[in-house]
């Protein structure tokens, strides 16, 4: 009976990433286990979160609490644990994460072939009020013949051979791409396990939501001006866009590889590279959205494209469903 397979036969993260894994006879198994690591900072910044109210009854974040020690706050302390679970995986070299202002060269005796860029915790502006917020990654191989040099992160985001996100909502859920098509786990917290529950993920051709900051408005250039103009005000007699903006990337992302439609954070007046980090932010989300089918771009060009001069810049982002980003490249190009 299928239902009864369902239930019996659990498709777990590291079993999917696995049965991926095994279709590449060179696949040593170390993409497994850095992702399992990866797994295990989801999981502990995922109960952290949750009890994040709680801890504030015992103690400011950045306090001391009632045992004098000092509380690190939620941002901090998931910086540290993903740090040590890469580390402690063997399996990196070079890591960049938001947190830090240089990149961190892991020590030669626990060195290994990738190198990983993250967001630890992404859309802290939203912790303190419970709303979704997230970890955004991306994987690199080092390149041939390095030993791990900051060259080997500042690569176009089409040479990540992984990028994922987990994110800390009504139930935390973790979106991961390996190169094969888009796959999403929610964790069962009964089992402690991440189960496959939205297979090989596709984003709706075309949406029907627009997801921006407008209150940027007044200093956004003339396409993304015109593009909202349309959104609300359709010329082609198709009825207006839904407005939908949390203000945390993995939880607007999110939203939009489900149900479709446009993400964008535009260059503006004040800010003519936006405001997203291409490395963890930008390049991670570019990954997946191509991966199921939609398009990023960055007003220029394709979002994969850029190569980092810096491990913190930063470029303006327009992704999601195919069709409308099709509609902001003809703004840009034709002006209408
Ligand atoms: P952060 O890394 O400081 O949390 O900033 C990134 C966040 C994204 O999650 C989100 O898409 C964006 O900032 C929202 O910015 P704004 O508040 O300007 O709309
Ligand atoms: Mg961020």
């Amino acid at each position: 009976h299928a239902a009864d397979a369902m239930r019996t036969d659990l498709m777990t993260i590291t079993r999917h990433v696995l049965n991926e894994q095994s279709k590449f006879p060179e696949a040593r198994g170390d993409l497994t286990i850095l992702l399992n690591n990866i797994v295990l900072g989801c999981k502990f910044v995922c109960s952290s979160v949750s009890k994040a109210g709680l801890a504030k009854l015992i103690g400011l974040a950045g306090d001391t609490n009632v045992q004098g020690e000092e509380q690190k706050k939620l941002d901090v302390l998931s910086n540290d644990v993903f740090i040590n679970a890469l580390i402690s995986s063997g399996r990196t070299n070079v890591l960049v994460s938001e947190e830090n202002e240089e990149p961190i060269i892991v020590e030669a005796s626990k060195r290994g072939r990738y190198c990983v860029v993250f967001d630890p915790l992404d859309g802290s502006s939203n912790i303190d009020c419970g709303v979704s917020i997230g970890t955004i990654f991306g994987i690199y191989m080092l390149k041939e013949g390095s030993a791990g040099t900051l060259e080997d992160v500042l690569q176009p985001g089409s040479t990540m051979v992984a990028a994922g996100y987990c994110m800390y909502g009504s139930s935390c859920t973790f979106v991961l791409s390996t190169g094969a098509g888009v796959n999403g786990f929610t964790l069962d917290p009964s089992l402690g396990e991440f189960i496959l529950t939205h297979p090989d993920i596709k984003i709706p051709k075309k949406g029907k939501i627009y997801s921006v900051n407008e209150g940027n408005a007044k200093n956004w250039d003339k396409p993304t001006t015109l593009y909202v103009a349309n959104a609300k005000f359709p010329k082609d007699g198709t009825s207006p866009k839904s407005l939908r903006y949390i203000g945390s990337m993995v939880a607007d992302v999110h939203r939009t590889l489900l149900y479709g439609g446009i993400f964008m954070y535009p260059a503006d007046k004040k800010s003519p590279n936006g405001k997203l980090r291409v490395l963890y932010e930008v390049f991670p989300m570019s990954f997946l959205m191509e991966q199921a089918g939609g398009q990023a771009f960055t007003g220029k060009g394709r979002a994969l494209d850029i190569v980092p001069k810096k491990i913190h810049d930063r470029s303006p982002i327009f992704l999601g469903s195919y069709d409308d980003i099709e509609d902001i490249k003809n703004l840009i190009i034709n002006g209408h």
